[in-house]
């Protein structure tokens, strides 16, 4: 094994999730984001909530946690806080799935994102609790849009929640499609800033309605300089930096277009410990 090699960030553990669940991409996608932005290993801390999505960090040689469903972002932002005020360079990232990011710990967001703290935030999104067996998640697919579904409620719209709290980087990715979804993460963990990664995993057991067959067929790879046309016709140059093109892709539902690549980035700004920084020196 060359030094920094994915493997490199990998533990001896044989990961337990279904054989084509989703997560095995993005555990891979993740080894070789470490390995090409070349992060030594005791410079990463990952933390986690609960649910099967969580259990990544169970996987990977680098510091970390499985934390308390939903409470991935808190941890995160603490050791963060943590190792900025003790001048230690940390990498670090927040990782959960729809339930735990979005339903039980959906509190957390808003404030993740008004504080600023430099970490980066993953989403595994199969629109289904995994882990305790197929309950309906926030984002579960609205019955009346797939048949298949048990969910009685539209679901959330995770991009256009996120940039509507004033998400400074936004993206999207698909599990199964492992050097777009490394680009998407290097760009996420080398933005300076609170960043948004919602990943498209699919649950082999419980999600319902062919989802990932869809999801690939009727994506769109957005590519910074080039043209992308919108459903409804309208033709844009894609510039991550054009807030109003951000918000007509976010309005576009997952079930009509999914937007794979960065939506939104916007230029570095001041974070909570400079803030601090700055109170206590006036
Ligand atoms: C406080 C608390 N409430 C409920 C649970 C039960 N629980 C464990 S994982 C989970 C949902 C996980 O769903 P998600 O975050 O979408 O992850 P997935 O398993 O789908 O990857 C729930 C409700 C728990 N562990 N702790």
């Amino acid at each position: 094994m060359t030094e920094c090699d994915p493997k490199c960030y990998l533990n001896e553990l044989k990961p337990i999730w279904c054989p084509g669940c989703g997560d095995y991409g993005f555990l891979s996608a993740l080894a070789r984001t470490f390995s090409e932005l070349k992060i030594p290993n005791h410079k990463l801390f990952v933390a986690t909530g609960i649910g099967c999505s969580s259990r990544v960090v169970g996987y990977l040689k680098t510091y970390g946690i499985n934390g308390i469903h939903g409470r991935a972002l808190p941890i995160s932002q603490g050791a963060k806080l943590a190792a900025e005020s003790l001048g230690l360079d940390l990498t670090v990232l927040a990782i959960g799935g729809d339930g735990d990011l979005f339903s039980i710990g959906t509190e957390h967001l808003p404030h993740a994102v008004r504080r600023n703290v430099d970490i980066a935030c993953i989403m595994l999104d199969n629109q289904v609790y995994a882990m305790t067996k197929g309950q309906t998640s926030p984002t579960t697919p609205y019955k009346e849009d797939i048949l298949t579904s048990h969910s009685l409620n539209p679901p959330v719209d995770p991009l256009l929640d996120m940039l509507t709290f004033g998400t400074g980087f936004l993206a999207q990715g698909l599990a199964t499609n492992v050097p777009h979804l490394v680009g998407i993460l290097k760009a996420a963990i080398t933005y300076k800033g609170f960043s948004f990664v919602n990943v498209q995993s699919q649950c082999v057991s419980f999600q319902e309605g062919d989802w990932i067959s869809h999801l690939k067929q009727n994506c769109c790879y957005l590519k910074e300089g080039e043209i992308i046309e919108l459903p409804n016709g309208e033709k844009w140059l894609h510039d991550p930096g054009n807030k109003d093109l951000a918000r007509k892709l976010v309005e576009v539902a997952l079930k009509e277009r999914p937007y794979y690549g960065i939506i939104y980035r916007a230029p570095e700004r001041e974070g909570y410990l400079e803030r601090i920084r700055k109170i206590n020196q006036s």
